[in-house]
Order: structure tokens, then sequence, then C-alpha cells
């Protein structure tokens, strides 16, 4: 067996017995030792050299340190292992599809009965019927609250497959989705196609889903690379020849067609080195890939340094008697490509030869898991988690203090819009959906991506080659915000004190081709019933050939890279429910006003200028795509008009905008036509509908024209009054990159977020409820200290666990009959997780 991390928090997260490998467990168990020993002997060191060693490491010596205390006698810190959760269910009725389920489902649609003819997805070509997707469809809200207010094992929402299948042998090629349920299989199993979900019949095979296999045919290199092979050299600098030593590759755009009449896509030659992304080259390439016979495929125009030819013949002839304008390549030779490396380069740092700090908690994590029925809760919170190939992590059923607050809080789609003077920026309209933001998820980096004492949680996708899952899909832990939620000073009665701001973060990345970003999903919990949403962005940029014609489209970034601008738009689902599903959205705006009182005959005459309120309700859809006021004077809230607090307010939830609430700038453009119409606001709301799960589709993005989902055609007049409502809310970021974003672009200023906050929910903040607070008295006799109280929790004095040694693992595959693959290489690691952006190209 290929070796697998330790497990993570074995005693609490329940059955992890069989992945305990004796190696690491005489390794840990020595480890801790080792670092037990090591530990006293420091200890004895300071004692003995204080000030000595506190020089040494910049510290101060400080007079809160207890020298004469006996630190030999310090115990261990609690392991940092999650107590078990106790979800209010026995089941997650969100839960991803088991291994077993999946291969079942899979083995049922192969059977002859079906009808299917269908080829297995490793070896499928597209003219063959094949399996693209299996994954779980969830049950109606009906059915699960059905279920939750009973409890009756009878009431179980039934579990079903979601199934789609390339039907590349139909005589209209096609895609199809289709239902498969109940699960597990058995006589009454059924399918049947999924179409209610969509505003289109059948998706057309030239918008079928990402396959990688497409991109390595043959007819790839022989059609688009061979009869240009000769002026890659002169020209850009490198060799293309099907060789695993080629120096340069290509990479498509996207979208492939309007209304899946076609499936065609500008390619761009890279080099072939470690950061392709910021090595883009001069050459442009429009390539026909429509159908299902790639003896057919064909290229339709080159663009080399601004001048558009028809065919490789009049390229090459232009190449061959001097008519083309050249300019000259940066070679390999020429240049140090280590620039867009992450190496580390520079002089070291004043004292970052040293760890920095790191959070430990100190008596055991506060928040509780079950790994099984992947639920969470921590301080009066509790959700289940979800994950799917589109668009990974979910949360589902999040209560707070006993009361529903969010049934579904998901995302939904991601958009990025380049800009640029050459044919590849100019016309790259993402729609990260369609790569699966799910399926791209790998397994996080410990101590670097999460804290140390992160709590990981698994995460599986079906893709058509098998099964994958990665130990390490989701984290979560809890920090400290380093900044109290509230406080004051004061000097009345239990006036003075402060609420410590500890956050619980719920965490997935994914890398989406490795090209312009690693999203960092992050779900925020915080004491006072706020939810804080936040995508952070990094990795490589999706950079653009500069020359002097780009001035207008980014910066330069490097001798012939510009970072090209673009916009983000990423757009989530959030199902609230306030005080019910009887909910109405509420708008309030302020504004100025000036008005006159009898008793302002003073001083300042007559007149006084100020703010006020105006609180309506938007009744209909039609009126709910929104956008944030002006100078965000005004805000929206989800409410239940019925359900006040005890001062009389309906009870309600704001949408409060965070860091950089943008839209998307653009409007009409063809390539995002109506497939993401939600870029357009910054946020809408519309009435829940079994038949509106989404605002997209995995085929929105070749589909700009006739796409499956059209969010627009949600807002059909209804009325969102006292109905059960949806939000759906976007963050983004308008990218204008800089010489900084090289390597990585850096998620300090690369994020976007927002809130959900309680406003006049509660009576109070219910944040002072925390014991983990601290109250002060004023002192009766002058100079005397203030007298405190922290409700008895104090920090614990205690010697941290160690670190685990660090390891990083592939991810795992399963193959289609649910046996464990072989590791996979990394040029199929590679291939896999860099999509169509590398395509290397092979005789
Ligand atoms: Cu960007």
């Amino acid at each position: 067996m290929a070796g697998r991390y330790e497990p993570l928090k074995s005693d609490s997260l329940g059955n992890n017995a069989q992945n305990l490998k004796p190696r690491g467990t005489v390794a840990r168990r020595l480890g801790i030792g080792f670092a037990i020993v090591l530990t006293l002997a420091t200890l004895s060191v300071i004692r003995i050299h204080p000030s000595s060693l506190s020089a040494d490491l910049g510290l101060k010596s400080s007079s809160n340190v207890d020298s004469s205390s006996d630190n030999s006698a310090v115990k261990t810190c609690a392991p940092a292992s999650a107590p078990i959760a106790h979800p209010p269910a026995p089941i997650n009725p969100w839960a991803s599809l088991s291994l077993d389920e999946t291969v079942q489902v899979q083995k049922w649609l192969e059977h002859p009965k079906r009808n299917l003819n269908l080829t297995r997805g490793d070896i499928a070509q597209p003219s063959d019927n094949h399996i693209y997707m299996i994954e779980a469809y969830y049950p109606s809200k009906a059915d699960v609250f059905g279920y939750f207010s009973s409890l009756d094992p009878a009431a179980i929402p039934s579990r079903n497959a979601r199934i789609t299948i390339h039907h590349g042998s139909a005589d209209k090629p096609m895609v199809k989705d289709y239902l498969v349920g109940p699960l597990p299989i058995s006589s009454t199993t059924r399918m049947k196609p999924l179409t209610d979900i969509y505003h289109t019949e059948d998706i057309p095979f030239n918008a079928r889903g990402f396959d990688a296999r497409d991109w390595t045919v043959p007819q790839f290199f022989s059609k688009m690379a061979a009869p240009l092979a000769e002026a890659f050299k002169d020209l850009l600098g490198g060799i293309v020849a099907g060789l695993p030593n080629d120096t340069l590759i290509t990479g498509g755009s996207g979208p492939f067609s309007f209304d899946g009449s076609f499936r065609r896509l500008w390619i761009g030659w890279r080099r072939n080195t470690p950061g392709f992304f910021l090595h883009p080259l001069n050459l442009y390439q429009y390539i026909d890939v429509s159908g299902t016979d790639p003896s057919k495929w064909e290229q339709l125009k080159v663009v080399y340094n601004h001048q558009v030819f028809d065919t490789s013949e009049s390229f090459m002839e232009a190449f061959h008697n001097g008519s083309l304008q050249r300019i000259a390549p940066v070679t390999e030779k020429d240049a140090d490509l280590s620039w867009s490396t992450r190496k580390r380069i520079g002089a070291q740092r004043d004292l970052d030869h040293l760890p920095g700090p790191r959070s430990i908690s100190s008596s055991g994590l506060r928040f509780r898991v079950d790994r099984d029925l992947q639920y969470v809760s921590w301080m009066g919170w509790g959700l289940y988690l979800g994950f799917n190939r589109d668009m990974g992590l979910s949360l589902w059923d999040i209560r707070f203090r006993d009361e529903r607050i969010v049934y579904e809080l998901a995302p939904q789609e991601a958009i990025a819009q380049y800009t640029g003077n050459d044919p590849f920026q100019s016309t790259t309209a993402w729609l990260d959906r369609y790569f699966g933001m799910g399926l791209s998820v790998r397994d996080m980096i410990p101590g670097y991506d999460c804290p140390h004492e992160a709590v990981y949680l698994p995460a599986t996708t079906f893709a058509t080659k098998g099964i994958f899952t990665r130990e390490r899909g989701i984290c979560v832990f809890e920090h400290d915000s380093g900044r109290p939620l509230t406080r004051h000073l004061g000097y009345g009665e239990n006036e003075f004190g402060a609420v410590k701001g500890y956050e619980l973060v719920i965490r997935s990345i994914s890398t989406v081709g490795n090209y312009d970003y690693l999203v960092s999903f992050d779900y925020i919990f915080h004491l006072d019933g706020t939810i804080e949403v936040r995508l952070s962005a990094s990795g490589y940029l999706q950079a653009g050939f500069y020359d002097a014609e780009q001035g207008h489209y980014g910066n330069r970034i490097w001798e012939t890279t510009i970072g090209s601008l673009h916009d983000h738009v990423i757009n989530f689902k959030v199902d609230l429910d306030v005080a019910g599903t009887s909910n109405s959205l509420l708008k309030i705006t302020t504004s100025q006003e000036i008005i006159t009182q009898p008793w302002y005959e003073d001083d300042w005459g007559d007149e006084v200028i100020q703010q006020k309120i105006t609180r309506e309700y938007i009744d209909n859809e039609d009126d709910a795509l929104l956008r944030f006021p002006t100078n965000f004077q005004g805000s929206f809230a989800v409410v239940n008009q019925n359900e006040t607090n005890k001062w009389g307010v309906p009870r309600g939830y704001a949408i409060h905008p965070g860091y950089s609430p943008v839209h998307n700038t653009i409007v009409g453009s063809k390539r995002l036509l109506n497939n993401a119409n939600w870029a357009r606001y910054n946020l809408a709301v519309s009435r829940r509908k079994e038949t509106e799960p989404s605002s997209s589709s995995m085929w929105n993005f070749n589909l700009p024209g006739a796409p499956p989902v059209d969010f627009h055609k949600f807002f059909d007049g209804e009325s969102i009054a006292q109905e059960d409502l949806v939000a759906w809310v976007n963050v983004g970021m308008h990218h204008l990159p800089q010489a900084e974003d090289a390597p990585n672009t850096r998620t300090n200023t690369a994020a976007s977020s927002f809130f959900l906050t309680p406003v006049n929910y509660f009576d109070y903040d219910v944040s002072i409820e925390s014991t983990n607070a601290i109250l002060l008295q004023s002192p009766e006799k002058p100079g005397d200290p203030f007298s405190h109280d922290d409700y008895g929790v104090r920090p614990a004095h205690c010697i941290p666990e160690p670190v685990a040694p660090f390891e990083y693992f592939p991810v795992q595959i399963f193959d289609l009959d649910g046996k464990r693959a072989p590791p996979a290489t990394v040029e199929e690691m590679r291939r896999a997780a860099e999509l169509y952006h590398r395509i290397k190209m092979e005789l």
C-alpha cells in the first residue's frame, strides 16, 4: 500500500484504526518521547541561563515568567483531537456517494438491460457512450424537513444519484443527465432523465464535459503543431517535436461554443518551463474540434505578432519568403526563467530563521466533529458538510443556538473574464464549474494551508478515470482572531471588559488548472451569530504576451509577459431560513434630509441636515436583482415579518458586503451573453424552488447563447413576500495584475467576502454569553490594580504536543471497479490538474 497519513485525530474521529501503521505509531511515540526530553532539556536551559537565551532569541525577559516554578512538573497539553459531535439526525442527507454506492451505480448502468452501450470512461473515445459523472443528488427540502422533524427512520429521504452520460455514439451525439434511484441498487431502482432543473432540452455534444484525453489525440500534433514546427524554433525560440524534451507546450482558452453548433477555441503557445502560465509566446491558432471524429478536427487560423493567416501553408509561405514581420524571441538560453518559480530568493530577513507563532488549543479542541457524517459543531453552531464535483464544499442545515439559519450555503460558479490585444486573452471567459472546482481540490499543505492543529476531513469525487479521494480535502480549525469581538473600558460596575474573538474556520482549496488562482473557500463562524464567507486567490496568473500594443490591458511583469486585466466573480447560493421559511426581503436606504423643528431656534439656525432611514420590502422577484447602493448607503436583509424580537422588530439576517464586493465590469459580451447573468449584480433574491437548485451548470461555460441554466429565468414576476427565499450573493475582484503577482498572486489583497449577520434577530448581542471573556472592576483604593473575573477560564500552562512530521501524498485513486489504482505518474497528475492549459504534444 502506498504511504498515507497517520490517523489525524484518531481517538475522536472514529474508524481510523484500519489506517494505523506500526512504523508511524512507533515513530510518533518516539517523536513524542524525544520532544518531551528536548522540551524539558530546553526548559532547564532556560532556568539555568534565562537572560542569555532570551537575548539569543530576541526576547525580552518578562516579570510574568515564574522562574521559580518547577517546569519539569508541567503536563503535556491536551491532544488536538476533536470530540465527537452530536448531529441533529443520525444521517447526512447531503453526503457524497460512497465508493461502494458509486461502483454499484456504475455496474448497474453498464448492465446490458440498461441498453446504454457504454464504454468505460478511462478508454472511451469521443465517439463512444460513456459515463461522465456519478454523484449524489440531494433530496428535496420538504423531504429533509419531514425527516428532521420526526427522525422517523421510515421518513429518511431516499438516496438518488445524478448521472451524466456522454452519448457520443448516438445518431445525434448529445449529453444527458439522469436520476438513478433509490439507492442502494435494488429491483425498485429506476433511471429517468433529469430535465426539470434545466432550461434546455438536451446538452449539445459540442458543449460536453471536459476530458483531458481530447487534447492528446495524435491529430492534435499532426494537424495543429507539425505543419508549423519549422517556424517554432525561429519565432518562439523552442522545439515542438512531440518528444519528452519539447521546450514548447500549448494551452487552450474558452468558451468552446456559443450555442453548441461548434466546438472551436484559441490555443496559445508557451514555454515548457516551471510557471509556464507566465510564459506565453506570440503565436496563436484558432482550432475546430467539433463533433466526435478527431480526424475532422482542423486548424482555422494562425495569428503571429498581430498578423493573421487562414492556413498553415500561407503562414509558412510568409515565414519562408521574408514577408512575415518578426520579433526576436527571448529564448531559454538568453534568460533566467527562475523568476516564475516559487524558489526562495533574497537575503534572509531578521529573525526569519525562527519559526513563527503557532496556535495551540492547550486544553483540547473546542469544536466537535463527526467524521463519518461530516458534521461539525462549535459554540452553539452546528452544520453538515457536502462536497461535489462541480463546486466542492457546501454547508447544510446551519443552526445557531438550536435555530436553523441557513439551509444551504454553496458556491455556484466562478467566472474570470480577460482582456487583451491578442486572440487568447481577449476571448477568454472562464466558468470554472466546467472544470470541476470540487474535482480540482487536492490535499492541503498541513501547517501552511491550515494551522497545525486543524482537523482534516476527506473529500471524494467521481472522474471518468476513477474515483478520487483526498484525505485532507477540507480542514476545520478554531483560531484567535487576535482582536476582541467586543470590549469597553469603563469605570461603572460591570462596564469594563472584553469577549475574546474566537472564530471557527472551515476551508477547502481548489487549484483549477493551476492557472489563475488557487481559491480558498473559507466559511468563518463568529460567536455573535455571524457567518463570514471569504474567498482568496493565489497561484499563477493567466499571463499574456507583452508588446507595445498591450499597454491598455495590463501591466508588464517581465520582458515579454503582461499580467492581463480580468474580473473574477463568484456566486454563492444562500438559502436563508430566518425564524422559519416564510421570509421577506427588506431594503434599507439611508439618505440626507434637511429638517426644521420648533426647538431648533438656537444659535445654529432652524435647519438641520442629517440622515434618515427608509425601509421598504421588495415584494417581487423582478425587483430583486440588486446592487449595493452608492457609498453603501443602505443594506439588504432577509427577515421574517411575522416573527419579531422583544422590541417588536422583525427578526432578520443581513447580507453585509465584506472585502471587494464587486460585480462583473463587462455587460453584453457574447462569450458571457446569458450563461452568467448573476454576475451583473451584487446579489439577487428569488423564491426557492427545487427546480432552481443552482445558478449555473457545468455546461453553461460552452453555451453562453443557450445556457442550460439561465439565471434571469428565475426572475419571472413571482412574489417574494413571506416566501421561502434564496439569496444569490457574489464576491469577486477586479484583478489588475502587477509585478507583485509574480510568481503568485497574494491572498491578502486578492480576497473578497460577505457576511450573513443577525439584524434584530436577537434581543441583544448573544456573544455576551461567552465565558472566554473578562470583566474588570475599578480598584476601591487609589493605585491598586483592577480586580477581574475571567469566569474561571484562563490560559493553561502545558507543553504542546509535537507537530507531526511533514508529509504530503498524491490524491488516492480508485478505479471504476472500486479497486485501489496504482500510484499516478507525475505526468498523469499534471494532466489531471492542469487540464488543457498545458498540452504537451505527443507523437
Ligand atoms: Cu485573477
